[in-house]
C-alpha cells in the first residue's frame, strides 16, 4: 500500500471511447501483510481495522495516479553507482530498456543546464572532471538525461536529476563522501489535519523548513516508504534519509509499543502464516530499494521497525530479508532497521544482520518517567554500558526518544506532558548519547504530533510532536536548534 504499482490496461481499453478506471482500496489488516494488524467485527456487522502499531490507519488513495503511455521500444529503469578520484568523479550507469534494436545515448548535464559528458550504450561511465559533489545540507544535483534514438528520431527520453555522493560506513562513523557525519533530525510520519497522509507541497515545504531552522539533516521514513516527491525535496534541500519498509508491528498486541518498552512479552515468528509475511516482506523491500535507489538523499534502507528479536525464528526471518536486501542494491547502501527496548545486547538476535545498530528508547517516558527520571538515566547508561561491552565496532543511532507533550502545558517542577518534562527529558538522554563515541545520530520521536487509533494511551493523537500537528514549535524545537547549531 505504500509503494507505486503499475497496471497495464493496454489490452482492456477503448480507444475514442469514455472509459472508466475504477481503483478499490482496502485496508485491512493481517498477519501476512504488511504493516501488521488484525480485523475485528463489531456486533453490529462493522469491519474495523486494528493495527499493531502507533499512527492512524487511513484508507483509500493518498498518492498521485497517473496515466502513462509509452513507445513500444522505451526506457525501463536506469540506476547509477559513483567512485570518487580526487577532484573528479565517475559515474557507472545501467539502463534497462525493452528492446534492444536502437542506440541508447546519456548526457550528464549540470545544474545550469552545460552537458558535462555523454557516452552510449546501456552501460558505461561517465567522467566527470572537478566534479561538483552532492553535500549533506549543501545539495548539488545533475541531470542525466537518458535517451533512446533511431536514426536521428528520438524514440524515448527520460530526465532523472542526480547527487554525485559516496556513502561508506567505517568502525563507528558514517561517511558521506569520506567525511563523518553526525546525524540530527527526526522520525517523522505523513500525516496532517484534514489531509491525512495524502502529499501535499506546503506540508512539505514547511516540515522541511521547520526541519531546517532546528539545523537538523536527517530524517527516517518511519514506519514506511513515503510518497516519491519527499525523497526529491530531500535529493534538493541535502537532507540524508533511513527509508523504512513498512514492516512495523511485527509483535502480537495492538499496544506492542508500551508492552515492550516495559518489557512485556511479544511472541510474533512462530505462526503458520509467517512464510507468506517474509514473502511480503521481501517483495516490498525489492520495490521500495527499486523506487528509491537513485536518490542522493537515501543513504540507508531500514528494514523493520521493533518487531519481536529474541527467538531463533525472528533471526531466521531477518537473516532471509537482509540477505534478500543485500542483492537489490546497486549502490549497497547500508541497512538496518529499528530495535525497541526487548531488544537487549544479551537478548537480541537480529542486531548483527545491520550494518548500523537503531535503537528506539524511551527511558524517562514509558520507562521509569516524571519524578523517577533519576533512575531512568542509570538503567539508560546501564544499557548503554552493556552495548558497549560487546566492542560491535558500528555506529550507533538513536531513531526515537521523545516524551508526550501537550503543548501550552508549562509546569514547574516539570511532570510528565509538560514542555519543561519534555526539555529536562532531552537534556537526560543528549547527555547519555554523548558519553558514548559509538553514537552518531538522534532522531526524536516525532517531528510532529501525528493521528493515532484512538485509546487510553493517546489524547487524540500521538503527541511526542516535537512541533505541533499546525507544524509550530513546542519549546524543546528551540533545544535542539541550539544543540544541533553546534553538534
Ligand atoms: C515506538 C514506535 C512508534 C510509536 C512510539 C510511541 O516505533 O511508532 O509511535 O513508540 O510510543 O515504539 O510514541
Amino acid at each position: 500500500g505504500f509503494l507505486p504499482f503499475v497496471i497495464d490496461f493496454t489490452e482492456t481499453v477503448h480507444p475514442g471511447a469514455v472509459n472508466h478506471l475504477v481503483i478499490k482500496a482496502n485496508n485491512e489488516l493481517s498477519e501476512s501483510t504488511l504493516p501488521c494488524g488484525t480485523v475485528k467485527d463489531l456486533q453490529n456487522g462493522r469491519r474495523i481495522a486494528t493495527p499493531y502499531f502507533d499512527f492512524f490507519n487511513y484508507a483509500g488513495i493518498h498518492r498521485s495516479v497517473f496515466l502513462v503511455t509509452k513507445p513500444k521500444e522505451c526506457i525501463i529503469d536506469f540506476d547509477t553507482n559513483y567512485e570518487l578520484k580526487g577532484s573528479d568523479a565517475e559515474v557507472r550507469y545501467k539502463i534497462i530498456t525493452s528492446q534492444d534494436s536502437s542506440r541508447v545515448v546519456v548526457t550528464l548535464l549540470d545544474a545550469q543546464g552545460y552537458q558535462v559528458q555523454q557516452a552510449e550504450g546501456k552501460e558505461n561511465t561517465l567522467s566527470v572532471e572537478q566534479v561538483h559533489l552532492w553535500r549533506v545540507r549543501k545539495a548539488y544535483l545533475y541531470n542525466l538525461k537518458i535517451q533512446i534514438q533511431n536514426e536521428n528520431e528520438i524514440v524515448d527520453e527520460y530526465e532523472a536529476k542526480i547527487g554525485i555522493r559516496t556513502i561508506r560506513i567505517d568502525g563507528t562513523k558514517i561517511l558521506v563522501n569520506e567525511e563523518p557525519v553526525y546525524l540530527k533530525g527526526f522520525g517523522k510520519h505523513e500525516d496532517f489535519d484534514l489531509l491525512g497522509r495524502a502529499f501535499n507541497y506546503s506540508v512539505a515545504k514547511r516540515d522541511f523548513e521547520c526541519m531546517k531552522w532546528t539545523n537538523a539533516n536527517c530524517f527516517r521514513t518511519s514506519h514506511y516508504p513515503y510518497a516519491e516527491e519527499w525523497y526529491s525535496f530531500a535529493d534538493e534541500e541535502g537532507f540524508l534519509i533511513i527509508d523504512e519498509v513498512p514492516a512495523v508491528g511485527m509483535m502480537r498486541s495492538t499496544r506492542n509499543f508500551a508492552k515492550a518498552g516495559q518489557g512485556g512479552f511479544t511472541a510474533f515468528f512462530q505462526t503458520d502464516t509467517v512464510p507468506q509475511l517474509l514473502k511480503k516482506h521481501c517483495h516490498q523491500v525489492e520495490e521500495m530499494i527499486q523506487r528509491d535507489k537513485n536518490h542522493p538523499s537515501v543513504f540507508a534502507f531500514s528494514l523493520f521497525n521493533e518487531p519481536e528479536t529474541t527467538s531463533k525464528e525472528a533471526h531466521d526471518y531477518f537473516a532471509k530479508v537482509f540477505e534478500h536486501a543485500r542483492s537489490l542494491d546497486p549502490q549497497k547502501r547500508p541497512l538496518t532497521g529499528a530495535l525497541e527496548k526487548n531488544s537487549a545486547p544479551e537478548l537480541c538476535q537480529v542486531y548483527m544482520l545491520c550494518d548500523f545498530i537503531c535503537l528506539n528508547r524511551y527511558y524517562g517516558w514509558y520507562i521509569s518517567g516524571g519524578a523517577e527520571i533519576a533512575d531512568a538515566e542509570i538503567k539508560f547508561r546501564d544499557e548503554m554500558d552493556r552495548w558497549a561491552e560487546k566492542r560491535l565496532n558500528v555506529p550507533f543511532i538513536f531513531t526515537e526518544f521523545g516524551t508526550d507533550t501537550l503543548t501550552g502545558q508549562h509546569n514547574l517542577p516539570g511532570i510528565m506532558w509538560s514542555e519543561e518534562y519534555q526539555q529536562e527529558y532531552y537534556d537526560m538522554n543528549f547527555a547519555v548519547f554523548d558519553s558514548y563515541d559509538f553514537v552518531q545520530g538522534e532522531l526524536t520521536w516525532n517531528f510532529a504530533d501525528f493521528a493515532t487509533s484512538e485509546g487510553v494511551m493517546r489524547v487524540n493523537g500521538n503527541k511526542k510532536g516535537v512541533f505541533t500537528r499546525e507544524r509550530q514549535p513546542k519549546t524543546s524545537a528551540y533545544v535542539l536548534k541550539k544543540r544541533w547549531e553546534t553538534k
